[in-house]
């Protein structure tokens, strides 16, 4: 009887829901080079286009035609089925998990609807675009607040967590990621050296493809409730 079960998502699981990957045919980072868009340095030389980019993502997210595919609906049911027993770590900064209905969600790279102050750190609930004038209450003075997502060369959220249920499980489950960026990438390796199963769910087969004892090939909203049911 499966004990402790963690699945990995990426940007691929909510393809079907009408939102962008990030490396693929007009991908998110076509448009937007990484440099440009998601790194410390690049908020700092030009926060306007960066606030942009995920204003965009934010209006985006929250039209009324995006909604959860069959896979986070699958997942939210193995939960249900495996109470306490699943941690559902995501790389997605969407919140279609969530509106699936799965209660134990980290978001390691953070989270569109949400917002941080560059000062004190506090989180709090995205409610309009970001601009110089959408600003902290935490602080004397206000500071203009900053996306609550995980840029490249800043530390991922929860690791703590993830690193203590990775060294427990006997079930790791990677969904759509193309497996290029690291930690989430390297998760894999953890499982497999605690004797896990590991099994790959993906468009194609990904960079990590062959570190995983099984790869199922086909879009989510096929393979993740085959997988489940
Ligand atoms: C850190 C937030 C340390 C932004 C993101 C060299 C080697 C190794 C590592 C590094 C290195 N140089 C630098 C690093 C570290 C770096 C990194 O990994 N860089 C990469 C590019 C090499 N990592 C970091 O900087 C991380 N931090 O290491 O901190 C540290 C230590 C101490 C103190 C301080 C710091 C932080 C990384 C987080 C960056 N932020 N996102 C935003 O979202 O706007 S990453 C970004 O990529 C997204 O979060 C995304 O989720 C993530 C991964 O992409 P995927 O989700 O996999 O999406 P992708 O488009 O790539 O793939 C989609 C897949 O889905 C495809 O395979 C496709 O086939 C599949 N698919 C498509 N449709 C479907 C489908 N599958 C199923 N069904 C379908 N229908």
């Amino acid at each position: 009887m499966l004990q402790r079960i963690v699945v990995l998502t990426g940007a691929g699981i909510s393809a079907e829901s009408g939102l962008r990957t990030f490396r693929e045919e007009d991908g998110l980072w076509e448009k937007h080079p990484i440099e440009e868009v998601a790194t410390p340095q690049a908020y700092q030389a030009n926060p306007q286009k960066v606030r942009q980019f995920y204003n965009d993502r934010w209006q985006q997210l929250n039209k009324g035609d995006v909604q959860p595919n069959a896979a986070h609906l699958a997942l939210a049911r193995l939960e249900q089925e495996f109470a306490g027993r699943v941690h559902l770590v995501t790389q997605n900064v969407d919140n279609l998990h969530e509106r699936a209905g799965f209660r134990r969600i980290t978001h390691m790279h953070g989270e569109l609807s949400k917002v941080r102050c560059p000062v004190s750190h506090q989180v709090f609930p995205m409610q309009q675009p970001l601009s110089d004038n959408n600003v902290c209450t935490c602080c004397i003075p206000h500071y203009p607040l900053r996306p609550h997502i995980v840029w490249f060369g800043e530390m991922p959220l929860g690791m703590a967590q993830i690193e203590t249920d990775l060294a427990q499980c006997d079930l790791f489950v990677a969904i759509g990621t193309s497996g290029s960026v690291y930690p989430a990438a390297g998760f894999v390796d953890i499982a497999q050296s605690v004797g896990a199963k590991t099994i790959e769910l993906n468009l194609e087969p990904s960079l990590t493809a062959s570190h995983f004892q099984e790869v199922r090939v086909g879009p989510a909203s096929q393979t993740v409730p085959t997988l489940v049911e």
